[in-house]
């Protein structure tokens, strides 16, 4: 008899593995578990500086909306705002070397720059119950079918060890190449994106994915989701809201150009210029 084999993730590894054949598994699978896209030392850092916030989080969203409130998870805590809270987040995750190399070969061929979209902190307590499905790039009506081009790409970063009991990301391999997008998995398809802390699931916006239950009585999931979109489209977090103007003035043109401190200008591809003050590029540190 046949057996069925559920389809797993491929585990590449930044030691050993070149950007090129990331984005080869990548395009093949639609998401990739790379070991060591953070040091042991910028993992402690980043846990450190986001302590204060992951603890006076509290579970499940503000929000009245029952499907914002499902999305969120009632076990699970989240905050965004992270180049404000950590340095490390902005020197080390938000410019991350792979990262920036796979927004340049998948994302600026549809656009001339890209922005953050998300950098969110997602704590999957224990009794947490699974996420629905979904493809983040359903976040933008129309660019989300097998023929739209690519318009997001995410990173979920262990900050703790991803199990199958506390909650490790759920994906479907190959979903990003399904020819019909509104055909639901089924279980065998589904697979856990089971990683040691510091590695990063690297996975395209039109891939399906959730996050898990987390069955354990006493242990948390640190996942730090960064992504990055089309510099033509809204993101999800207000990036420039989310870091004061004395912060951003401390930053580097690459990180405020991420963060929305920077206009989108694609006057050199005879489009126009986005997100703009008074005609001109976003004045960092003006004092009105
Ligand atoms: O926490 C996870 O593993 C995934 C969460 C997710 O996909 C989302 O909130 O969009
Ligand atoms: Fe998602």
């Amino acid at each position: 008899m046949d057996t069925v084999q559920t389809p797993e993730l491929q585990t590449l590894d930044t030691k050993l593995n070149s950007l090129s054949e990331i984005l080869q598994v990548l395009d093949q699978d639609g998401g990739v578990i790379v070991h060591n896209m953070l040091s042991p030392q910028v993992v402690i850092n980043l846990r450190k500086e986001l302590a204060p916030a992951s603890e006076d989080a509290s579970v499940g969203s503000q929000s009245d909306n029952k499907n914002v409130n499902d999305f969120w998870g009632q076990q699970t805590k989240r905050f965004t705002r992270l180049a404000q809270r950590s340095q490390t987040f902005a020197d080390e995750v938000l410019i991350h070397p792979t990262l920036i190399g796979i927004a340049d070969a998948l994302l600026k061929p549809s656009c001339a720059s890209y922005w953050m979209n998300t950098g969110q902190m997602m704590i999957i307590m224990p009794g947490s119950t699974p996420q629905s499905m979904h493809r983040d790039a359903d976040d933008w009506p129309g660019m989300c079918s097998p023929e739209a081009p690519l318009c997001q790409f995410s990173c979920m970063f262990a900050l703790s060890d991803f199990t199958t009991k506390n909650g490790a990301t759920r994906v479907v391999p190959g979903s990003h190449a399904w020819s019909d997008y509104s055909r639901q998995a089924t279980d065998d398809e589904i697979t856990q994106a089971v990683m040691p802390v510091g590695s990063g699931m690297i996975f395209l916006g039109n891939t399906l994915h959730s996050a898990g239950a987390n069955k354990t009585v006493d242990e948390a999931r640190y996942g730090m989701d960064l992504s990055y979109v089309l510099g033509w489209l809204t993101p999800e977090e207000a990036g420039c809201l989310s870091v004061t103007e004395d912060r951003a003035k401390t930053f580097t043109k690459q990180q405020q150009q991420l963060l929305g401190y920077r206009c989108y200008d694609a006057s050199d591809l005879n489009g126009g210029r986005l997100w703009t003050v008074d005609y001109e590029d976003v004045p960092v540190g003006l004092h009105w």
